[in-house]
C-alpha cells in the first residue's frame, strides 16, 4: 500500500480550525506572521510589525532570546523527555526552587504543567484535594468573578465569567458563584488602581452567608483581569479579599497567568498589592512563550496539607505527561536568567510612566470611552460603531494594517508589549493607536 500523499501544500488554510477565530472571514483576509525578533513580528510579505501585546501577553523577554534557544538545543540534546510521575529529572527541581526563592511569603512549592487553563484547572483540583485532605471535605464550591478569563477548561470556563466562553458549553462545575465585576463606569479614566469599587470584595461575605463559609472550597481572581479589557483592582480590594478569605478558612487564588513574571513591574501581581494568596497559577512569560508551561505555585500550608497520608501514598492524584517537561524547564530556567541579568520587572515599573502617560494622552480621541493602565499594559474602551465587538475587531485589523498588534475583547483594545521595549517604541505603538482610534471611529 502507498502512505498517504502527507507532503505540504503551500496557502490551503482549509484544514485548520483556528481557536478563538471567525475562521472562514480569516481564510478570506488571513493575517499571517513568519518571523518575529526583539520586539517585532514580520509578515511573509516582509512587512513589519511593531508587537504592541508581547504575542499573547506572553513574550514578556522579547522575540527570538539566543540565550533561551541555546537552552533549549542543550537540553533537546542531552534527554528530549522524562516523566515526572514517581520519577524525575533535575531541571525541574532546580527550577521549582528558582521559583520558591523569587515568589513572595511562603509560596514556596510548584507544580507544573502546560497552560494557563491546565493550571487552573489544576489549581481548583489542589484546592479540593487540600481540604479533603484536612478533614474539610465538604468544602467543595468555588467563586469566580464576572468578567474572568481563567483559560478554557471545564474549571476554568465555571470560575470564568466571559459570557462567550461559558455560553455554548452546557453545564459547567457544579456548586460556582461570582463575585460582581470591578469595572465601574465611575472609575473611567483612572490611572493606576481605580478609586471606587474596594466594598465589591464584600459581595463574597453575601455568599458565604447564602452557602456557609464550611461548604465553600476557594475564591479565585485574576489580580487584574486581562483579557476582558484590562481591569486593573481597585484600591484595597484585594486586600479586602484576602481578609474574608482568612475569615472564613477560604482558599485564595489569584491567577496570575497574565499579571505574573514582570508585567506589574514587580515579580508576580501579589508583591504588587501585598496581598499573598494560598494558591497561584502562571504560564505565559514563566517560559517567554518559548515551550508550553504552566504552573501553580502553592503556599508551603497547602504543600504540607496534602502530605498527611501514609509516606508511600501518592500525595496528589493530578498531573500530566508533560509535567514539567525537560524543555519547558530549561527554557523558564533560561528565562529566569533574563528576568534577572536584565532587570525586566523593574524596568517595567521604570516605564510604566511613560506608558501610562502615553496611553491617557489619547483621552480625548472619538469615541475613547475609558483608558485603565496599571504596569505595562493597558486597556481602552471605544465606542461601539455597530453589534458589539465590530469596532473592537475593526481596530484590531487596522492597527494590525497600520504596523502594530493589539489585543481586542469586544469594543476594548488592550495593549501589553514586551518588558524589553524601549519609550520611543512605546511612542510608535502610542502613535499608532491614535491613528487606530481615529481611522475606525
Ligand atoms: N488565566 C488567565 C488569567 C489568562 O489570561 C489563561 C488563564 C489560560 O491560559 P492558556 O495558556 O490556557 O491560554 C489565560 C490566557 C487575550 C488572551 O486576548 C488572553 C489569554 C489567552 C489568549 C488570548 O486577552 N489568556
Amino acid at each position: 500500500m502507498t502512505p498517504p500523499n502527507t507532503a505540504p501544500v503551500a496557502n490551503n488554510l482549509e484544514a485548520f480550525l483556528m481557536p478563538f477565530t471567525a475562521n472562514r472571514q480569516f481564510k478570506k483576509n488571513p493575517r499571517m506572521l513568519a518571523k518575529a525578533k526583539g520586539v517585532h513580528y514580520w509578515t511573509p510579505e516582509g512587512r513589519k510589525i511593531i508587537d504592541g501585546t508581547a504575542g499573547l501577553w506572553c513574550v514578556n523577554a522579547g522575540h527570538g532570546r539566543e540565550e533561551i534557544k541555546a537552552a533549549i538545543a542543550k537540553q533537546l540534546d542531552e534527554m528530549d523527555y522524562a516523566p515526572s510521575f514517581q520519577m524525575g529529572h533535575p531541571k525541574a527541581f532546580e527550577l521549582a526552587a528558582r521559583h520558591a526563592a523569587m515568589l513572595p511569603g511562603d509560596l514556596n512549592h510548584a507544580f507544573y504543567c502546560n497552560s494557563g487553563s491546565e493550571a487552573v484547572d489544576s489549581a481548583l483540583k489542589i484546592a479540593l484535594a487540600y481540604h479533603r485532605a484536612n478533614g474539610q471535605g465538604t468544602r467543595t464550591r468555588f467563586i469566580g468573578r464576572e468578567r474572568g478569563y481563567h483559560g478554557v477548561g471545564f474549571g476554568g470556563i465555571s470560575v470564568g465569567g466571559m459570557v462567550n466562553n461559558r455560553k455554548w458549553f452546557g453545564a459547567q462545575l457544579p456548586g460556582v458563584d461570582h463575585l460582581p465585576h470591578t469595572h465601574l463606569a465611575k472609575n473611567a479614566f483612572s490611572r493606576g488602581e481605580p478609586e471606587h469599587g474596594v466594598e465589591l470584595a464584600d459581595a463574597l461575605e453575601g455568599i458565604v452567608g447564602l452557602h456557609d463559609a464550611s461548604n465553600i472550597a476557594a475564591v479565585i481572581v485574576e489580580p487584574c483581569a486581562g483579557s476582558t479589557g484590562y481591569l486593573p483592582p481597585p484600591k484595597g480590594y484585594l486586600k479586602r479579599l484576602r481578609e474574608i478569605c482568612d475569615k472564613h478558612g477560604i482558599l485564595l487564588i489569584f491567577d496570575e497567568v497574565i499579571t505574573g513574571f514582570g508585567r506589574l513591574g514587580t515579580g508576580f501581581a501579589a508583591d504588587k498589592f501585598g496581598v499573598i494568596p494560598d494558591l497561584m497559577t502562571v504560564a505565559k512569560g514563566i517560559s517567554n512563550a518559548t515551550v508550553p508551561m504552566g504552573g501553580v505555585f502553592v503556599r508551603k500550608t497547602i504543600y504540607d496539607g496534602l502530605m498527611q497520608g501514609p509516606e508511600g501514598a501518592i500525595d496528589l492524584f493530578h498531573g500530566y505527561t508533560y509535567s514539567a517537561h525537560p524543555l519547558a524547564c530549561a527554557a523558564a530556567s533560561a528565562v529566569l536568567d533574563i528576568y534577572k541579568d536584565e532587570n525586566l520587572f523593574e524596568r517595567a515599573a521604570e516605564l510604566s510612566g511613560h506608558w501610562e502617560d502615553g496611553v491617557h494622552s489619547l483621552k480625548g480621541l472619538p469615541g475613547v470611552l475609558d483608558i485603565r493602565n496599571l504596569g505595562l499594559a493597558a486597556g481602552i474602551d471605544l465606542a461601539a460603531t455597530g453589534p458589539v465587538g465590530t469596532r473592537g475587531y475593526n481596530a484590531f485589523v487596522k492597527a494590525f494594517e497600520l504596523g502594530l498588534m493589539v489585543r481586542q475583547s469586544g469594543d476594548a483594545i488592550a495593549m501589553s508589549p514586551p518588558l524589553i521595549i524601549e519609550k520611543v517604541q512605546i511612542d510608535e505603538i502610542i502613535d499608532l493607536v491614535g491613528q487606530t482610534i481615529k481611522a475606525t471611529a
